[in-house]
């Protein structure tokens, strides 16, 4: 069964998918073990991984090895954050195809023009590109997948840009109307009303992806009670939460002197031998090494 198949049948098992933020093989597997439904290769997180703005700076190839080595380590359906796509329609045709050949069950590409600025820096430079030039985008990438399950999802910025909830709408129908399969919904207002007004209002056919970072109380509660929302994506959980866990281990260290405290307070080395699969290449060298 293909990526994408198994990304619509837990869709339609489970009503809502939970999709995790991963930026590596390591917090892919750690993802699928915490029992999500999918995972979100997340531009921000790999942008943060080496260092840099989400702003187009990482290439599309370095997203892809990544993309690559978690469909390696992990069975989770992956839903790739392709941003604008690298470029224009001939750019997102090329990306679909090697993204779909990657082993990602989605891509999810946004209205913004490249190259682009993230979501929710306070101030942010955020263009858009024409709904017509966008739509050809979207079209662009139906046409480019060899499965049909492979799901293309059109993500507007109209909130994020502070363009209202019409334009917002007025955009979302015309990438429907362009094929895509989902419609993603990005706001940064620090409540949900903005994106549950959306949501309310929205009465297209293709089922509705949130990332709810900037309004955290939005939970699956409020989301069920909606309705039409198919998707929320933990945008940014997994580099936030190792980010955290690194500075306080971090500081502590110095501040103990060594490493004698935190040592029962952080993984042992065992586990990170279990992650590795080091029993596999014990068996392996039983079996193997003469
Ligand atoms: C990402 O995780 O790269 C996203 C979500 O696109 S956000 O950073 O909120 O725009
Ligand atoms: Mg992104």
């Amino acid at each position: 069964m293909s990526q994408g198949k198994i990304l619509k049948n837990r869709i339609a098992e489970r009503g809502l998918a939970h999709v995790m933020a991963a930026h590596s093989p390591l917090s892919a597997r750690l993802a699928e073990e915490a029992g999500f439904d999918g995972l979100w290769a997340s531009g921000f997180e790999l942008s943060a991984l080496f260092g840099l703005a989400d702003v187009s700076l990482v290439s599309m190839t370095q997203h892809l090895d990544m993309v690559r080595a978690m469909a390696e380590q992990s069975s989770l359906p992956i839903v790739a954050d392709i941003d604008t796509g690298f470029g224009n329609a001939i750019n997102v045709i090329y990306a679909t195809q090697q993204y779909e050949r990657a082993g990602a069950a989605a891509v999810v590409i946004e209205d913004k023009t490249f190259p682009k600025v993230t979501s929710l820096v306070a101030d942010g430079r955020q263009e858009l590109l024409r709904v017509e030039e966008f739509a050809g985008k979207v079209r662009a990438a139906i046409a480019a997948r060899s499965d049909p399950d492979f799901l293309i999802i059109a993500r507007t910025e109209a909130l994020i840009a502070g363009l209202g909830e019409e334009e917002a709408l007025r955009r979302a129908a015309a990438y429907e109307a362009a094929g895509a399969d989902m419609i993603l919904v990005h706001s940064k207002q620090k409540t949900p009303d903005e994106v549950e007004s959306f949501v309310r209002a929205w009465n297209g056919r293709a089922p509705v992806v949130i990332v709810p970072t900037a309004y955290p109380e939005m939970n699956e509660t409020r989301i069920k009670a909606l309705g039409k929302i198919a998707m929320v994506i933990y945008g940014n959980h997994a580099v936030r939460a190792s980010i955290t866990a690194m500075k306080d281990v971090f500081s502590r260290i110095l501040k103990d002197r060594g490493i004698h405290n935190v040592d029962r307070d952080i993984v042992s080395v065992e586990e990170v031998f279990r992650l590795q699969k080091m029993d596999q290449v014990k068996a392996d060298e039983k079996r193997f090494l003469a």
